[in-house]
C-alpha cells in the first residue's frame, strides 16, 4: 500500500517539496540503515547561561534516552560555568564536551549571541568532528524518540502555538526597516527559536547570516520582536528548510493536548521565571 498517503489529517510536505516530519510519515529502520551506513556524526549544541544551568542534567539525561539512540553523538553545551556541569554516564560513542563561554548582561544578547558563538566554533571546532548539528534550547527535555528522520541539509521546526494560525498572526518582525522584516503577506511557516539544525556548513550559513542581521540592526539602535527567532524566520523565508518539523519536536503543554500531535518527543519544561530570568 506504498502509494497511499501515511496520514491525511495534516500536510507532509512543503509548497516547495520538503517533507514535514510527522509520526507515522516515515520508516525510522529505512531512515537508521541509511544513516548507519554512512557513519553519521552528530553534534547537540546547548547554552545554559547563569540560572539556566539547572537545566543542562535533565535535559541531558533525557537526550541520552531518546536522542539519536544508536548513532555517534557530540554534545556541545556552551556555558559561563563549567564546573557546574553534571557529570553525566554517556552511552556508548556518546561524548559530552563543555565549551566556556562568555554571559552577555542582557538576556536578549544571551539569546541572541548564540548565533554568533555557534558560527565561530562551526568553523573551529564542529567541522572536524561531527556531519549535523542539531542547535537546541536548554529548557527543554526529551520525552520520546527524536533519530535520524530530522537531518537534512538545513531544517527548522514549526512553533507549537502557531501550526494553526494563519500567516497574519505569525508573530514576525513587522517594521520594514528591520534585517527580521517580514510583511504580513509572506512567510510560509512560524518557525521557533529553539530548534534548528542541519549540516555543520548550512549551519554556519545560517548562524552567519542571523547574527549579521542582528548586528545590522544593532547599528540602527534595533532589535527584532522576539529576536533570534525573527532573524531565523527571516532567514527561512529566504532559504527554505530542506525539512520541517513538525510541533512535535518541540512541543510545550501551554497549547494543550491536540489529537494531532500524537507524540510529544521533545517539550518546554515550565519555568518558574521568578527563580531563572533576571528582572531587567
Ligand atoms: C530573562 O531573564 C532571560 S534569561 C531570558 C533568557 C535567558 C537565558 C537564556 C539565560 O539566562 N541563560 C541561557 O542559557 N539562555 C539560553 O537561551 C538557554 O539555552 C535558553 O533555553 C535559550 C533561550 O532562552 P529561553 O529558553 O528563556 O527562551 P524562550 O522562553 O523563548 O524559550
Ligand atoms: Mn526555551
Amino acid at each position: 500500500m506504498s502509494f497511499f498517503p501515511r496520514r491525511k489529517d495534516i500536510l507532509m510536505v512543503t509548497p516547495w517539496l520538503a517533507p514535514i516530519v510527522w509520526n507515522g510519515t516515515f520508516d525510522i529502520d529505512i531512515l537508521n540503515a541509511q544513516f548507519h551506513q554512512r557513519g553519521v556524526r552528530i553534534g547537540l549544541t546547548v547554552f545554559a547561561i547563569k540560572k539556566y544551568v539547572q537545566f543542562i542534567q535533565q535535559f541531558l539525561e533525557t537526550a541520552e534516552k531518546f536522542f539519536m539512540v544508536g548513532h555517534q553523538v557530540n554534545y556541545y553545551v556552551l556555558t559561563d560555568q563549567p564546573s557546574k556541569m553534571p557529570n553525566i554516564t554517556l552511552g556508548e560513542r556518546r561524548q559530552l564536551i563543555v565549551l566556556e563561554v562568555p554571559a552577555y548582561k542582557r538576556w536578549q544578547d544571551i539569546t541572541m549571541r548564540r548565533m554568533q558563538i555557534i558560527r565561530d566554533y562551526t568553523c573551529e571546532q564542529y567541522v572536524n568532528e561531527v556531519d549535523y548539528l542539531v542547535c537546541a534550547d536548554v529548557d527543554m527535555k526529551y520525552t520520546d524518540h527524536v533519530g535520524v528522520e530530522i537531518l537534512s541539509e538545513v531544517f527548522g521546526a514549526i512553533h507549537p502555538g502557531f501550526f494553526m494560525a494563519s500567516r497574519k498572526d505569525f508573530t514576525n518582525e513587522r517594521r520594514p526597516q528591520s534585517a527580521g522584516y517580514i510583511p504580513h503577506d509572506e512567510g510560509d511557516f512560524y518557525y521557533t527559536g529553539s530548534y534548528f539544525g542541519g549540516t555543520v556548513e548550512e549551519i554556519y550559513k545560517l548562524t552567519n547570516h542571523c547574527h549579521h542581521a542582528m548586528l545590522a540592526d544593532k547599528e540602527k539602535n534595533m532589535e527584532a520582536l522576539w529576536h533570534d527567532e525573527s532573524y531565523l524566520n527571516r532567514y527561512f523565508l529566504y532559504y527554505k528548510p530542506t525539512k520541517v518539523l513538525s510541533p512535535e519536536y518541540v512541543w510545550n503543554y501551554y497549547y494543550g493536548d491536540p489529537t494531532v500531535i500524537q507524540k510529544k518527543r521533545f517539550i518546554v519544561v515550565p519555568k518558574d521565571y521568578a527563580k531563572v530570568r533576571d528582572k531587567r
